[in-house]
């Protein structure tokens, strides 16, 4: 890998989807939560996709927490003109569970956070949801939760017809051969199960990016060099992230290298042919005393006809961070929105600071190496 194919936009990356120019309408679910941070950097950095809205639940963290958390990320990407809202700050049933073990005690420990400059929608992140689906034509929104299922599972109860509406639920949860959280149930699905549930079960597509994929989507050290490389705020900040969530997945987990689940999520939503998928009916174990949470995947037999789900299976690793890297650079340097704590900005950082208004005004493809060489 040669400097300038680090640095510039990958060419292969930025395709769109096969049979479609328009970039993909999504709404983002997330508890940030290190994996959520570069799912959220992901979605606004790659030109296939258009963020409509930030909505945060419980999980990783407090809601009060993992909504700073969004809020900061969203600083510090420079993200201007898409709302984020607080949603369920609790699950339907179940007691609040959080992963400080793995997040840390804030949800998103390591980097120093700056203060938001994002104002915080005044709406329910229920409301936004339904109200951003409803808003736009039947078949054109995605929604891509990558935490606990609540906000989802209200929004569907709530308002039914977003049910039809939405294209596809793109879900960072589950597993169908592996847990985390139980040895058979992963925890952005045993959170809150009777949500999982709910979502499980409506009729709407489900594509299910559980831990069987999301574990192939390790941060390896090429890769964290790869973006440390970029050297702008955002990169730097990803860059500890990683160096955190290396330290606590190998305490907690045994991981040499630490699974980035969440924008796995987002880049099969970019580019499917990044992230395999088979049709396979699952369901949601609520009674069991040893496998509450586990999403039972049926491979006995070919699929029905009318199976809503399918589940990831296989990830192209080096494409999936080469979209990751890609939307770090064409995020650029945010500049006079992203004032980390720490006052200082890297050298590469103000060189890169040029290609942010190319993004903003839709040339990013114009981006050159030139801009953070
Ligand atoms: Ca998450």
């Amino acid at each position: 890998m040669t400097w300038s194919t680090i640095v510039e936009p990958n060419p292969q990356a930025s395709q769109y989807r096969t049979g479609s120019t328009e970039p993909r309408k999504i709404i983002l679910d997330c508890d940030p939560g290190h994996d959520d941070a570069v799912a959220l950097l992901l979605a606004h950095g790659n030109p296939n996709i258009e963020l409509l809205a930030v909505t945060t639940v419980v999980g990783n963290q407090t809601l009060e927490k993992v909504t700073r958390n969004a809020l900061a990320v969203g600083t510090i990407a420079g993200i201007t003109g898409v709302p984020f809202a607080a949603g369920c700050p609790r699950p339907l049933v179940r007691s609040i569970e959080t992963a400080p073990d793995i997040h840390g005690e804030s949800g998103m420990d390591g980097p120093a956070l700056p203060e938001s400059t994002i104002e915080l929608d005044p709406r329910h992140a229920v409301d936004l949801i339904i109200d951003t689906v409803m808003a736009h034509e039947p078949g054109t929104v995605t929604l891509v939760p990558t935490a606990g299922l609540t906000n989802i599972a209200m929004a569907a109860r709530k308002e039914p017809r977003i049910v039809e509406r939405v294209k596809e639920v793109v879900l960072m949860g589950g597993g169908y051969h592996v847990g985390n959280w139980s040895a058979v149930a992963e925890f952005n699905i045993i959170i809150d199960p009777e949500a999982a549930h709910i979502v499980f079960n409506e009729k709407w597509p489900v594509v299910m990016v559980g831990l069987d994929l999301t574990h192939q989507a390790l941060a390896t050290p090429d890769v964290v060099e790869k973006i440390a490389a970029i050297g702008t705020t955002p990169a730097r900040f990803v860059t500890e992230l990683m160096d955190f969530f290396a330290h606590t997945y190998k305490d907690a987990q045994g991981f040499d290298y630490p699974p980035v689940h969440d924008p796995c999520a987002v880049a099969y939503v970019i580019d499917p042919s990044i992230v395999s998928t088979r049709k396979v009916p699952v369901n949601i174990e609520l009674q069991g005393s040893l496998t509450l949470g586990m999403t039972v995947a049926d491979f006995r037999a070919p699929a029905p006809n009318d199976c809503h789900t399918s589940v990831a299976v296989d990830l192209d690793h080096a494409r999936f961070w080469d979209l990751v890297t890609d939307a770090l650079v064409r995020i650029g340097e945010p500049g006079a929105n992203a004032k980390a704590d720490d006052g200082g900005r890297h050298q590469g950082a103000d060189r890169a600071q040029g290609n942010a208004s190319d993004v903003e005004s839709g040339h990013s493809a114009q981006l050159t190496a030139g801009g953070v060489k």
